[in-house]
């Protein structure tokens, strides 16, 4: 059975969501600190959790014979600058107790996320490469870097199965963000059509690598299904689908809704998003194990718009 710890967040949600749909509800334990949404409530067995609790994460997997884990858990870069302690905390502890759960064979396949945030002012900015310069500059970065040195620590070491991607920015229409710099990507669409209009928190020519949520969900799915051998990389894959700027996704948005308006108004986020790449080379993942993205960013705004649409049942 799979367990997934974190998953009422922004990923965790969709990702239980999809794994219940090919392995059958039953087969997928979905576990956070809190409930999350109806639908994720009751499409299978939930478990409350605390991610930082040993004990408690070593009993669900005797309880349901887990054997494969997802660690979506963590506090995002934006959170994170807020707390640093707590940001360090969750993140670290919450990835040691499932490294040595898996070091002493309770848990055969792990995945842990890793985050464009690992790369810092003085990574290359265009077409990051898989090793570069990374010099992060925010807790949530500095706590995905290391936690990518013991992820290849514990693989090399104790033949920990554990593997990772670093997601960019990441959109969805079901789950509100978590605290994240790439959030204006997931509220511009929500703000346009409820009000027709959105004040970004970025400035209009900040350029980041993002993904749609579809994408990222089955590049996750096929990272942990490929065979051992394919996975070249065991600290965490750069994975990338398109980068654009808040003017750029405005202007696509004004296509399905003329009269959106959008306006600037950068706040802390900013030196946040300034510290990360424009644009990543993930050719190691769609050689190594077939990645290949399916949305870009026109095809991902009509595919946010038409659900939200349906979720907000606007006439
Ligand atoms: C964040 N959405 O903004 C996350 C992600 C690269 C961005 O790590 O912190």
């Amino acid at each position: 059975r799979i367990l997934i710890i974190g998953a009422c967040g922004q990923i965790g949600t969709e990702l239980t969501l999809k794994l219940r749909d090919i392995n059958g509800k039953n087969a997928v334990i979905a576990s956070d600190i809190r409930e999350g949404s109806k639908e994720l409530m009751k499409s299978g067995p939930f478990e409350l959790v605390n991610a930082m609790d040993y004990d408690s994460i070593s009993k669900i997997i005797d309880t349901y014979t887990i054997t494969e884990v997802y660690l979506m858990a963590a506090m995002l870069s934006a959170t994170g600058e807020q707390f640093p302690a707590k940001a360090w905390e969750l993140n670290m502890t919450s990835l040691f107790n499932v490294l040595n759960l898996a070091k002493e064979g309770k848990i055969k396949k792990l995945f842990w996320p890793s985050s464009i945030a690992v790369f810092g002012p003085t990574t290359p900015k265009e077409n990051t490469p898989q090793e570069t310069v990374m010099e992060p500059t925010t807790v949530y970065g500095i706590s995905k870097q290391t936690g990518e040195r013991w992820c290849e620590y514990y693989h090399k070491k104790y033949g920990v199965d554990v593997r990772s991607i670093r997601y960019p920015g990441i959109i969805s229409w079901k789950t509100k963000p978590g605290g994240g710099t790439t959030d204006y990507a997931v509220e511009i669409y929500h703000s346009a059509l409820l009000i027709g209009k959105y004040t970004s928190f970025l400035k209009k020519e900040t350029k980041l690598p993002m993904m749609y949520m579809d994408d990222a969900i089955e590049a996750t799915i096929a990272i942990m299904n490929a065979a051992p051998e394919k996975i070249k990389v065991r600290s965490s894959y750069n994975l990338a689908a398109m980068s654009f700027t808040p003017e750029e996704i405005a202007k696509v948005i004004k296509k399905f809704i003329p009269e959106f308006e959008i306006s600037y108004n950068a706040d802390f986020r900013q030196p946040i998003a300034d510290s990360w790449p424009s644009s990543i080379d993930d050719i190691r993942a769609r050689e190594d194990w077939g990645w290949q993205h399916k949305f870009d960013l026109v095809k991902m705004s009509e595919n946010m718009l038409h659900n939200l649409h349906a979720k907000y049942n606007i006439l």
